[in-house]
């Protein structure tokens, strides 16, 4: 899966989803970097006691040895905020790994639609 990056309309965020392989031990990824954005969170979802999904900002995600961390709709993501790239450039992201690894990953951004944000309307930002 390639890396997607959807920017947000108008001020609101955007998203990011991957799948990354890991070839090697355990991990964590805790932090994500790109000049385009000032700001990256580590987003998933989360069920509350009353059944609604809430989107939550986290510290790291679990990378499993030899294994995958798939950030998808609905479930793990990147939070990009603050977009400061001009339009049809190609965007970089550096992820920081908890093992000192680093992986930068690049994307060519879509716009995200409407119907696409229905599914986040929940969210708070
Ligand atoms: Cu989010």
């Amino acid at each position: 899966m390639q890396p997607e990056i959807r920017l947000g309309i108008g001020e609101r965020p955007g998203v990011m989803f991957a799948m990354l392989n890991n070839k090697g031990a355990a991990t964590r990824l805790f932090s994500a970097k790109s000049p385009s954005f000032a700001r990256i969170e580590l987003h998933t979802h989360r069920i509350m006691p009353n059944g609604i999904v809430r989107m939550v900002q986290v510290d790291g995600f679990a990378v499993p040895a030899d294994g995958n961390l798939v950030l998808k709709p609905g479930g793990h993501h990147l939070m990009l905020f603050g977009y400061k790239g001009q339009k049809g450039e190609n965007i970089t992201v550096t992820l920081e790994f908890s093992d000192g690894r680093a992986v930068t990953v690049a994307a060519a951004p879509s716009q995200r639609t409407r119907a696409g944000d229905k599914k986040l309307q929940h969210h708070s930002h």
